[in-house]
């Protein structure tokens, strides 16, 4: 017996538009899900689609044989991000092209060549926050923004932001933030409403010139500079040729997938490592373990590669704080062929089923009576996790490619952090959620400590040699 999603209340032709924050979409699809349950249709101006967080339904639809990534709620990302890896359909020979060239440069072991980069870029944190008055406190995401960005830039393109010497962003950062913005509202606008947004269309196009202009710069200075054996994301992209087709990258690609790592790379993993910082702020018993561990494992101020693998703790707060808060908090899937999900729901061809993530994992019947609670522990044991219920870095072949980037980059970092700083909690910061394409902690502020360690001492000295002696 076949049956139809449950559906919320309309308001004319605007359908479902209303129930809908445009600043803050996740956090009502949390409120949509509390009223009408984990399977919902939702009809907009021009577009109906499911939103689902029901580890069943979402097992199914994560089958690639049947349903595959949609692009078509990222349309206004696509005019800057191009056919880069996050904005192509699948079909597209360039997503095949880039993908196969680029999985080598985002596997574990190719972590080691971007190792010293990232430590660079952390020591330019730990040593601002070392220097700080015990009465300044930090601003978290902001601070943590810094660091993704320039450890992207550096990793990717050998470009220094060098955001921890500026207080306001950058041209290029100001821009890609407001496009960002733009496209997220821009979905959500009535094409009427929109019509009449001239300053904004202005400015949305000439934000993607100002993107453009500094990408395509890097490129030329590259390639005039010659190969320098440089061993960056910028150089695999010019040089290493498809294995399938023998075709490299054209520059137009590599314009669009340098932008998409930028976008894709940056505030993802500084909410991560915000909403780390937050837990362990708020769980003195699992900052202790933390702290333990790191103690135990980092022989220097300047951890080598192969101890930041040895972080499993840390990972476990990493991938628990992912379950609680997944930064990217949802993917779209279109069906391939009419098909019927759940045993009773009918799914058309070419419709499109959202996965509303913070929902899929607070579901207690994969996670447990204490599904909301913040417990590290969930992780030891990598079998126990149900794998239909975690998608913090999305589905299949087009899951996220930079997540052993990702996940290298905040282990090092919330590692160095505890080897160095107490937390302290000194506003008794209460979790507000803010969205831009991601989730973040609004307004979180720590102060910071120096810890008691001999290691210290020896700090100083060792920053004269930084990033020069990891291996
Ligand atoms: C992707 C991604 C995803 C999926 C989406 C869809 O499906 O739509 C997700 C969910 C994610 N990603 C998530 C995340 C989180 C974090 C922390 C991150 N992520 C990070 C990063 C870094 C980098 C560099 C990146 N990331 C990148 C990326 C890319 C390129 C992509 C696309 C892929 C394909 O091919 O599709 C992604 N990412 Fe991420």
């Amino acid at each position: 017996k076949l049956s139809t999603f449950p559906q919320p209340k309309k308001f004319g032709l605007l359908g479902n538009l209303p129930l809908i924050d445009k600043d803050s979409p996740s956090s009502s699809f949390d409120h949509l899900v509390d009223e009408w349950g984990p399977n919902i249709r939702l009809e907009l101006p021009g577009r109906s689609f499911i939103v689902t967080s029901d580890p069943e339904i979402v097992k199914e639809v994560c089958d690639e044989t049947r349903f595959d990534k949609n692009i078509g709620h990222l349309l206004h990302v696509r005019s800057f991000a191009g056919d880069g890896l996050f904005t192509a359909w699948t079909e597209e020979i360039n997503w095949q092209k880039a993908h196969r060239i680029l999985l080598p440069a985002f596997s574990q072991p190719a972590m080691k060549a971007y190792h010293s980069k990232m430590v660079d870029i952390a020591l330019q944190l730990v040593q601002k926050w070392s220097r700080l008055n015990t009465d300044e406190s930090i601003r978290v995401p902001e601070d943590m923004t810094r660091l993704t960005l320039d450890t992207i830039g550096l990793c990717g393109f050998n470009y220094r932001f060098n955001s921890f010497y500026r207080e306001t962003p950058i041209p290029f950062i100001l821009s890609m933030v407001r496009a960002l913005d733009e496209a997220m509202h821009k979905g959500n606008r009535l094409p009427i409403q929109d019509q009449f947004m001239v300053l904004t269309k202005r400015q949305f196009d000439r934000d993607i010139q100002t993107m453009f202009s500094l990408v395509d710069r890097l490129i030329s200075d590259r390639k005039n500079a010659g190969d320098k054996g440089e061993n960056d994301l910028l150089a695999r992209m010019l040089n290493a040729t498809d294995p399938e087709t023998g075709e490299s990258l054209d520059d137009a690609n590599i314009r669009y997938q340098m932008i998409t790592f930028l976008i894709a790379g940056h505030e993802t993993t500084s909410g991560l490592l915000s909403f780390a910082i937050y837990f362990l702020l708020k769980h003195p018993e699992v900052l202790q373990k933390a702290y333990e561990e790191v103690d135990a494992v980092f022989k220097s101020e300047v951890p080598t590669y192969q101890e930041v693998l040895q972080l499993k703790y840390i990972r476990m707060i990493l991938n628990e704080a992912l379950r609680l808060y997944p930064t990217a908090p949802g993917f779209a899937l279109y069906a391939k062929e009419d098909t019927v999900v759940g045993g009773k729901y009918k799914i058309q061809k070419g419709e499109v089923v959202f996965v509303h993530i913070p929902k899929l994992h607070r579901d207690k019947k994969a996670w447990g009576e204490d599904a909301e609670e913040f417990r590290p522990e969930r992780f030891a044991d990598l079998n126990q996790v149900p794998n239909h219920a975690y998608k913090p870095f999305g589905n299949g072949q087009r899951a996220c490619i930079g997540m052993q980037f990702a996940l290298h980059e905040a282990s090092l970092v919330l590692g160095m952090i505890l080897q160095k700083f107490q937390l302290i909690d000194h506003m008794n910061y209460q979790l507000k959620i803010k969205q831009t394409l991601t989730l973040k902690p609004d307004d979180l502020t720590i102060r910071v400590q120096l810890r008691e360690t001999s290691n210290f001492l020896h700090m100083a000295e060792s920053q004269l040699n930084l990033g020069v002696e990891t291996k």
